[in-house]
C-alpha cells in the first residue's frame, strides 16, 4: 500500500511474474498520489480467495480495480462477475504475444463490463491513468494533476518535433 492512506485501487495480477508489467501501474499511482494495494490472486488456482477478494473489495474502500492477467486471462472478467466497481483489464503477452490474453480481456459477454487497455507495459500504465481518470471524477485535486500531466506529455512530443523540425537539440 501507498503510504498509510486505506487503498483507494487495487491492482491484481494473476501471478507474481506479471509483476514486472505491473510495477508500471503503481509507478502511475505513485506519480499520482493515489494510494493502492499490489495483490497476487489467480482466478483459476485461487477461485474462492479472487471471489472473497472482490466481494469484500467495495466494503474496503476500493473504488477502482486495475487486474492483469497473461494467456487464458480470465482474472479481470471473474472479479468484474463478483463485484460492481468499474474493473479495468490488462492484458499481458505470456503466450502468443498477448493476444490470447487481449481477446480473453476484451470479449465479454455483454452484461458484465471489464474495460480492456493495451497489451502489456501500455496498458499498466493506461490502466493505471484510466484509474485515476475515474478517481478524478469526484477530486478536483486529481483532476489538476492528471491536466498537468497531459500537459507535460504534450510539451515533450513538442520538444521532440522542435529537434527534427528545427535541428535543435
Ligand atoms: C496467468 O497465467 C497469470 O496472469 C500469468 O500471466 C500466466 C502464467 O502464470 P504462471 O503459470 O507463470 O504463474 O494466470
Amino acid at each position: 500500500m501507498s503510504g498509510k492512506m486505506p487503498p483507494t485501487v487495487a491492482i491484481v495480477m494473476g501471478s507474481e511474474k506479471d509483476y514486472e508489467v505491473m510495477k508500471k501501474a503503481q509507478e502511475v499511482l505513485d506519480e499520482f498520489g493515489v494510494s493502492y494495494e499490489v495483490r497476487v490472486i489467480s482466478a483459476h488456482r485461487t477461485p474462492q480467495f479472487c471471489q472473497e477478494f472482490a466481494i469484500a473489495a467495495a466494503e474496503r474502500g476500493i473504488k477502482v480495480i486495475i487486474a492483469g492477467a497473461g494467456k487464458a486471462a480470465h482474472l479481470a472478467g471473474v472479479i468484474a462477475s463478483w463485484t460492481t466497481i468499474p474493473v479495468i483489464g490488462v492484458p499481458l503477452a505470456g503466450g502468443m504475444v498477448g493476444i490470447d490474453a487481449l481477446f480473453s480481456t476484451v470479449q465479454m459477454p455483454a452484461g458484465v463490463p471489464v474495460a480492456c487497455m493495451a497489451v502489456g507495459k501500455a496498458g499498466a500504465v493506461n490502466g493505471a491513468l484510466f484509474a485515476v481518470a475515474i478517481l478524478a471524477l469526484e477530486d478536483s485535486g486529481l483532476r489538476k494533476r492528471l491536466a498537468e500531466f497531459r500537459a507535460k506529455q504534450g510539451e515533450k512530443v513538442k520538444e521532440k518535433d522542435a529537434k527534427f523540425y528545427h535541428g535543435k537539440d
